[in-house]
């Protein structure tokens, strides 16, 4: 391995379960025992899996599956809510840490960071026991950490030795180490394509790496083809991002039953669209467009866009043309889901050109 070179100085963080994780320390007398946090917290009712203890993974529940299914494997889990704002509140002060650790940070989601510590006295070992020595010690919280030359592989160091690891990746491990992988472990490659892969008689990284260039943009497209050519060989090079701008913000309604009238989908939208006007706020953007999303009870799925003649943060422009978007659906069958998504954010400046933001800004994930 290449411990402690030069060469290993992107480091991945990712917290261990982390919204089930934050509820354990906050009811300790559920250390040790399979906990699921989705939806509600009632398993009887419709909604998804966001995360599982590690107790309860060993039942096979996981991430998305639906409640219903996670209770059907598991009766004796114990189902609690999702509560958004407490792990905000949490992954705010991991991030505070990190940010102490290296300025050159990239805030990826609720419960990952990229770190550049090039810039640290201390050989990335030391760094990354430094960080998962405070991170517990302040939170109470166990995290994995990753070690290689570039985020890819820090990434996905990160995650081969969960929970509470500490991985090193070196550019003459990934034989050894990425190779054996099933492709769905190579960041960027989801159901889908894991899928078309397979049917292609790839199953793991090392059989995408024993394929040509040319056949690999042939089957997937020039510049996905060449990210996996690359990627399979623990090749890439996008930098650290340290100023995080998020793509978009989003919100989503899954009924309790399905509905048939229009006034309840109208008045969902219509919520939807003020709490993600509320976070375009706190977060200080502006949004060029709207999109909104309709699923049926079939979970046929439509969705219908509004580009705006220029950014706004102005809730009654959003809800406008979130109201148009939905008069271009044809509620002909029982809604399901109704959904919300600003695109084409930009920084709200303020007259001293710079970005305002909300002081109790929060962090957002999907
Ligand atoms: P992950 O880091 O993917 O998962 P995790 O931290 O729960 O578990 P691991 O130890 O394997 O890292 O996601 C972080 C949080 O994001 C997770 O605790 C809950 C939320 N989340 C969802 O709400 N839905 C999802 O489908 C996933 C994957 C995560
Ligand atoms: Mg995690």
């Amino acid at each position: 391995m290449e411990r402690g070179t030069k060469k290993c100085r992107i480091l991945h963080v990712d917290m261990d379960a982390f919204f089930a994780s934050v509820e354990i320390l906050r009811h300790p007398e559920l250390k040790g025992k399979p906990v699921v946090i989705g939806g509600s917290g009632d398993p009887t009712r419709r909604g998804v899996v966001s995360t599982a203890s590690y107790e309860a993974r060993k039942f096979g529940v996981h991430s998305a599956m639906p409640l219903r299914t996670a209770l059907k494997l598991c009766p004796g889990c114990i189902f609690l809510p999702v509560d958004y704002n407490e792990y905000s509140r949490v992954s705010m002060e991991i991030k505070k840490i990190l940010f102490e650790i290296s300025p050159l940070m990239e805030d990826v989601g609720i419960d990952e960071a990229y770190l550049d510590i090039s810039q640290r006295p201390e050989p990335p070992e030391e760094v990354a026991r430094i960080i998962k020595e405070r991170v517990l010690r302040e939170t109470g919280l166990t995290c994995s950490v990753g070690i290689a030359p570039n985020k890819l592989l820090a990434k996905m160091a990160s995650d081969l030795q969960k929970p509470d690891g500490l991985t090193f990746i070196g550019p003459n491990d990934v034989e050894r180490l990425i190779w054996p992988l099933g492709v769905r472990k190579l960041p960027g490659i989801g159901p889908k394509t894991e899928a078309y892969l397979k049917e292609l008689g790839i199953n793991t990284i090392a059989d995408i790496a024993a394929k040509g260039l040319e056949w690999l943009q042939d089957k997937l497209g020039n510049s996905y083809g060449l990210y996996l050519y690359d990627a399979s060989r623990g090749i890439h090079d996008s930098p650290i991002i340290t100023e995080w701008k998020p793509k978009s913000i989003s919100r989503e309604e899954t009924f309790e039953l399905d509905i048939a009238d229009w006034q309840s989908v109208a008045r969902s939208l219509a919520f939807l669209m003020r709490d993600v006007a509320a976070s375009m706020r706190e977060e200080g953007y502006e949004a060029r467009t709207v999109t909104v999303k309709i699923r049926f009870e079939d979970f046929n799925t439509l969705t219908r866009a509004r580009t705006l003649p220029a950014e706004t943060g102005d809730l009654e422009v959003l809800r406008k043309a979130a109201f148009e978007c939905l008069g271009r659906i044809e509620l002909k069958k029982k809604v399901r889901l109704v959904g919300v998504r600003v695109t084409g954010l930009k920084p709200k400046k303020g007259p001293d050109g710079r970005k305002i933001k909300s002081p109790c800004a929060k962090d957002a994930r999907r």
